[in-house]
């Protein structure tokens, strides 16, 4: 099991609206993740500066950024793109963070 983490940027004033949606996921996209195998999935906010900081626990090759061929997780990226920083492909703009630190 691996630790990953990353952070996105949000538009500026779409907390709720954020929050909203992912208090709304879609439970294909939930089961995909899990099947993927991302647990322990959070997204924390820096208010002051509209950056999201990700983490996750990973099972397999990769984590939910690395899911850009799934459909379903194209849908959903193409739905947030209207709140977040994205490419052109609609998928956030996710810059992989080191771990410097932890404790079990
Ligand atoms: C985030 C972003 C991530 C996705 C989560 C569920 O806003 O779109 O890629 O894994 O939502």
């Amino acid at each position: 099991m691996q630790r990953l983490a990353f952070k996105m940027k949000l538009n500026p004033r779409q907390k709720e609206a954020y929050k909203a949606r992912h208090d709304a996921l879609w439970p294909e996209l939930k089961q995909l993740l899990k099947d993927a195998g991302v647990s322990e999935y959070s997204i924390f906010l820096d208010e002051e500066t509209n950056t999201l900081f990700a983490f996750q626990k990973v099972s397999g090759n990769g984590g939910s950024q690395d899911l850009a061929d799934n459909p379903i997780v194209q849908k959903w990226w193409a739905y947030m793109a209207d709140i977040m920083e994205t490419n052109p492909d609609n998928s956030p703009v996710s810059v992989p963070l080191e771990e410097l630190f932890f404790m079990e």
